[in-house]
């Protein structure tokens, strides 16, 4: 082990003892916990102990006594059998975005899920308990690395089994690191009907508590499917009702959108319809009540199922302090963009206000020219000492944004392209913010140990299936991190150099190495974008790399020179850097003080054995297969808690045994048609 590594490691173990100092004040949070059904642990609890019952529950349906009224979006306000409901009794109705009574996930009745607020290295209990009648359910607590509980991280046949209707599993965790987290599904595409929720982890003592907080949880909501309907219309095709299949949408830079309609932007659960460009529904958005000068740490949560968001205030400039629980030298930009699994927390206070009500809004990055309507998340941020009555349904006509000119550019942080294709913006990303981080120790990981490449891509007949270097993945029918020896779908060594395939993409790392992975977006089957999660590690971005773009509309023009896909159909399952000098971690413009994230480009070290999932976090993509699991420290996995659930298939066969059993075929050739507009 190098000597800086173990530096590393001593100061995680040394951070997991828990601080007595006696602090227990947060900052006034928005929206305001709910005792009893968030999960806001004392300070001295240890472990802080709650329950999450997670359930299907239906919107706009209000209940009082023996009677159940169907609800309907009035004016910004809710009404029941004619009359307005007030405070007290709107806040029982789920709303998401006010269009008919659709089925979603709640856990303890709230939708999206409870609020969960611990101390640093406090341990806590979640005791999850599935109340649906027929679907199963993981929880990941997504941002916590589970250092040396590998079965508490939720993945479904990565991680553990999944919780059956009926049954209980008690999650134990550390709550570790600080910042902004939170946790969701890990099956199938739950996050898509609500179950996720945010997840604070407190510095016990911390400049924050002396602000106030905002809690923006952003998601793309889509009233007709439920999580199943999704997938299937995301790997088929989605008509609209004149039978028509819907075309995909496309950001600036010409990336694709598709097979999954956005209808509507929530904040918290709460967004409104709009039909058209000029016409929403009237339903209830969140509301913020702040006062002038008053500074909030804003945290933004991309719990969204696809759709990356640029968050704005009105006319407004954000300091940008964090990503993904890590300090970055704060910058001032005027939006941020969001994609999937990402967090962001800024700081804003307004100094001065010209009217009582602003709009945070969350649009999607698509242009507003490749689709019909008005594609944004909204919540109001009320100032309430300004001098004016409240107006419960604010209007956007969406010409107020930020402050931009030619003279003066917009800076938009994370721009997942080289161009903003307008003179009055320009992007940002991570090779132009700098780690804060106290413990940070970047000349740990400038000299690499391994390197690998992985492209995420869409090489099949058309838009699916998703995959990584070309496999597909399959899941697992019982969990490799806990039943290794059930595995019979592993992709083989060289099975799939030059065809796609279909199997379970395990790459073996090393214990306590410097890793350098290269994420990647080439070939065929290139063309959308994909945020990289991984899980049980975070990771230094070195460099981001992007192609050569059209400076005057923002279009793609070629990809990256920087890499050469060497198989023979395009796949990219086979890369290397074009200029050979660059291998082994050699690559010019590396960030000198790189950030630190959990969800992107990297380098990180091989500090946490177990099975992780390393995955796109668009929940379609990932299901759809573009997934593959990272095995850290082989033979020095921490061992499973006593009576761990195990599960499996039973073939009834009294001749073979699961152990000896013939191996499932490992893949299916895919013939190249026509590629369509790949
Ligand atoms: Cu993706």
């Amino acid at each position: 082990m190098n000597p800086t590594l173990l530096g590393i490691l001593l100061i995680i173990t040394a951070a997991l003892k828990f601080s007595n100092a006696q602090v227990d004040e947060r900052p006034v949070i928005l929206p305001a916990p709910v005792r009893g059904i968030d999960c806001i642990c004392d300070y001295n609890a240890n472990p802080c102990r709650c329950k999450f019952e997670v359930e299907h529950l239906l919107t706009m349906i209000y209940q009082e006594g023996d009677e159940t009224y169907l609800v309907k979006p009035y004016k910004g306000k809710l009404m029941a059998n004619k009359t307005i409901l007030n405070a007290s009794q709107a806040e029982q109705v789920i709303t998401a975005d006010g269009d008919g009574s659709r089925l979603v996930i709640g856990i303890n009745g709230k939708f999206p899920g409870p609020m969960i607020d611990a101390y640093e290295n406090q341990e806590i209990e979640i005791t999850v308990v599935n109340r649906f009648h027929t679907d199963s359910v993981t929880i990941h607590f997504h941002g916590l690395h589970q250092v040396g509980r590998p079965s508490m991280d939720g993945v479904a046949f990565v991680s553990q089994c999944p919780i059956l209707p009926g049954q209980t599993f008690v999650y134990k965790i550390i709550a570790s690191p600080p910042g902004t987290s939170y946790y969701h599904a890990h099956i199938g595409d739950q996050r898509s009907m609500g179950l996720y929720g945010p997840f604070v982890i407190r510095k016990p003592q911390s400049a924050d508590q002396f602000f106030g907080e905002i809690i923006v949880t952003l998601q793309d909501w889509n009233h007709d499917m439920d999580s199943e309907t999704a997938y299937q219309r995301m790997i088929t095709e989605q008509f609209n009702s004149a039978g028509n299949k819907l075309p995909p949408t496309f950001s600036v830079d010409n990336a694709k959108f598709s097979r999954f309609a956005f209808h509507s932007g929530l904040v918290n659960g709460k967004g409104r319809y709009w039909s058209t460009n000029k016409k929403h529904n009237n339903a209830t958005l969140e509301r913020f009540i702040v006062r002038k000068g008053q500074k909030f740490r804003y945290r933004i949560i991309g719990a969204q199922t696809l759709y990356p968001m640029r968050v704005f205030i009105q006319e407004q400039t954000l300091s940008l302090r964090t990503s993904d629980c890590y300090n970055l030298k704060p910058i001032e930009v005027q939006s941020i963009i969001v994609h999937p699994g990402e967090r962001f927390d800024f700081t804003f206070s307004f100094g001065s206000a010209s009217r009582k009500e602003y709009l945070l809004v969350a649009e999607t990055i698509e242009t507003r020219d490749s689709h019909n309507s008005y594609h944004a998340a909204e919540a109001v941020i009320e100032i309430e000492d300004f001098d004016e009555p409240r107006n419960v349904n604010p209007e956007n006509d969406y010409t107020k944004t930020e402050v931009c000119s030619e003279v003066a550019k917009c800076a938009v942080f994370n721009c997942p392209y080289g161009s903003p294709g307008t003179n009055s913006q320009n992007c940002l990303n991570f090779n132009h913010v700098t780690n804060t981080e106290p413990n940070r120790d970047p000349s740990s990981i400038m000299s690499i140990d391994e390197e690998y490449f992985f492209n995420f891509a869409f090489p099949g007949r058309g838009y699916t299936p998703g995959s990584v270097n070309g496999r597909e993945f399959v899941s697992p029918v019982s969990p490799v991190l806990t039943q290794p020896g059930s595995l019979k779908t592993k992709c083989g060594e060289k099975d799939c150099t030059n065809d796609i395939c279909k199997c379970t993409y395990i790459v073996d790392l090393p214990k306590d190495k410097v890793i350098q992975l290269i994420f990647t977006n080439l070939g065929t089957g290139s063309g959308w974008s994909h945020p990289v999660h991984l899980h049980g590690h975070t990771f230094f971005v070195m460099k981001m790399g992007f192609g050569a773009y059209d400076e005057t509309n923002g279009r793609l023009i070629n990809d990256t020179a920087d890499i050469m896909c060497t198989d023979l159909n395009n796949f990219c399952t086979d890369m290397r850097w074009t200029n050979s000098s660059w291998t082994g971690g050699n690559i010019p413009d590396l960030n000198n003080d790189p950030p630190q994230k959990d969800t992107i480009v990297v380098p990180t070290v091989t500090n946490n054995p177990g099975m992780w999932f390393l995955h796109c976090h668009i929940d379609l993509h990932n299901t759809n297969g573009m997934a593959m699991v990272i095995s850290s420290g082989q033979g020095s996995y921490p061992k499973t808690p006593e009576g761990f659930p195990t599960c499996g298939n039973f073939l009834n066969d009294e001749e073979s045994d699961d152990e000896t059993s013939t191996p499932l075929p490992l893949w299916s050739v895919v013939v190249m048609g026509s590629l369509g507009d790949l």
